[in-house]
């Protein structure tokens, strides 16, 4: 064997191992590095996800204080006074769908007790009314109308009861959990359970006509009635002051605030508490996910009222709303009241579906779609830039591992006017986002448009017209690497 085919032998093989090395190398090298990040403190389980994407749906209290003109009936309302005349849940959920809605939660039972669906456990109900004969049930046909229009459909049962002449004592539980469990057992699935917080003291009770208070801390025994939910409707989410899965925004006005962490300590929280501030910002470190709805009238009663006809928000208010709820990473609970035909009033229909019509010409044609996209710095080739604007909910742009903050360039192409910005992070991984600004390219330099502290599931942010060829948004400061799965550029009309 000659000197030189040795050599040559031994050049050979070690290419080969060089090259096999460089393989194992790059292999190991690219799947490091399409990892997704780990999620960062609490996540949304599935049925807040579903939630999360409802956004925007229809309150609606309806009961006996519909008929007596009153806020809150005291529970001695004869069940002679609920005689709707033209009763149509129909209406108000063709209603609901056309305003763009997704789903009706209603008062099945109010402070006042009285109930509207025919209970076995009382006789104060639909059943002793005069309505149909006694044979009406609101919530069955309140399900087929939701069937019907694709709605999803959610209960309020409030756990203040002025007509229970068991209220304030332990047996009062078990009526309140037999009505929660027919609720959930006989009307199909509900998306929502809704808690309010009102305790307030004085109230018919069986004729003892008394002031009675409970501890709102302990007398509920939350965590078993909570059991019953889960065990009968997995599915749904419950509301109240201090979740379990949603949080009150802690107004009535409509306003999401601008910081709003979709986390909360809520172990430290009970319905009815006085957390309100607490509520609007969440926790920054809050231990569960408990996303902030706010809820709303269209009038400034809960109930109809006949001398708030004239007093309907406007189209242009209600815009308003949607910008500091949906706009400010909450779902909008927008309250509805029918009247005492049991039908939603004409100026309030007027207004919703105009309403409606202002929000698709305030989000018409999305300008970022599409567009190049560049990022400071990425995690690779799965997790680029142009996942913010392909219109894919599942797909993300993120850092490595180490970075902190972050920014991306959008190029519209031409110069554009825009004046609305929507941005995503992507909640499965959490919410990480604390600081962000936006800039627009204008006169030779990046001048700044908006900027803000939380994003999760979604805002959106209104700022003046800019024409501008190139917009960039700047993560300040992260939890852990940005993870931003949507961002959209609008030009809305006005300025
Ligand atoms: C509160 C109640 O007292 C009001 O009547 C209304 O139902 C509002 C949505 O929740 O706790």
């Amino acid at each position: 064997m000659s000197g030189k085919y040795v050599k040559r032998k031994i050049n050979d093989n070690s290419m080969k191992n060089v090259v096999v090395i460089l393989t194992v190398l790059f292999i190991i090298c690219s799947c490091a590095e399409v990892k997704p990040p780990e999620p960062v403190g609490p996540v949304p389980s599935e049925r807040q996800l579903a939630w999360h994407e409802m956004e925007y749906y229809m309150f609606v209290h309806f009961t006996v204080n519909t008929f007596t003109d009153k806020e809150w009936g005291y529970g001695d309302e004869k069940e002679s006074v609920f005689n709707p005349t033209n009763l149509d849940c129909r209406q108000w959920a063709k209603v609901a769908k056309d305003a763009g809605m997704k789903g009706i939660i209603i008062t099945a039972k109010h402070h006042d007790g009285f109930c509207l669906w025919p209970s076995r456990f009382t006789e104060h109900s639909v059943k002793n009314s005069v309505w149909k004969e006694g044979k009406g049930d609101v919530l069955r046909d309140l399900r087929n109308a939701c069937d019907e229009y694709g709605l999803k459909l959610g209960v309020y049962l409030s756990p203040w009861d002025r007509n229970s002449a068991v209220y304030g004592t332990p047996e009062y539980l078990n009526y309140y959990r037999n009505q929660l469990s027919e609720l959930l057992t006989n009307y199909g699935d509900i998306f929502e359970v809704w808690f309010d917080g009102a305790n307030g003291g004085d109230g018919y009770y069986g004729d003892a006509r008394e002031t009675r208070r409970i501890d709102n801390k302990t007398y509920y025994d939350w965590p078993n009635t909570i059991m019953i939910v889960r065990n009968l409707q997995p599915g749904a989410v419950m509301f109240s002051d201090a979740g379990p899965d949603v949080r009150w925004v802690g107004n009535e006005r409509g306003m999401g605030s601008l910081t709003n962490w979709c986390l909360l300590k809520k172990d430290e929280m009970y319905p009815g508490g006085n957390f309100a501030k607490i509520l609007g910002e969440g926790h920054e470190d809050g231990n569960y996910w408990v996303p902030a709805e706010v809820d709303v009238s269209i009038r400034p009663g809960w109930f109809y009222h006949e001398k708030q006809d004239s007093l309907v928000r406007s189209p242009e208010n209600l815009l308003g709303l949607y910008y500091s709820s949906v706009g400010r990473n909450s779902n909008l609970l927008l309250n509805i009241p029918p009247d005492r035909r049991g039908l939603l009033h004409e100026n309030d229909v007027k207004s919703l579906l105009k309403f409606r019509e202002l929000r698709e010409k305030e989000f018409e044609t999305d300008l970022a779609r599409a567009r190049k996209v560049s990022a400071s710095s990425s995690r690779g080739r799965e997790f680029r830039a142009t996942n913010v604007n392909d219109g894919d909910p599942e797909t993300y742009w993120t850092t490595k591992d180490d970075r902190m903050t972050g920014e991306l360039i959008l190029d519209l192409g031409n110069e554009t006017e825009v004046n609305r910005i929507i941005l995503q992070e992507y909640i499965k991984l959490g919410q990480r986002i604390k600081e962000y600004k936006v800039e627009a390219f204008t006169a030779g330099n990046w001048n700044e448009v908006i900027s803000g502290t939380t994003v999760g599931y979604k805002i959106i942010r209104k700022f003046p017209v800019v024409k501008t060829s190139r917009i960039r948004l700047t993560i300040g400061k992260s939890k852990a690497c940005p993870v931003i799965s949507n961002m959209e550029l609008y030009r809305a009309p006005g300025e």
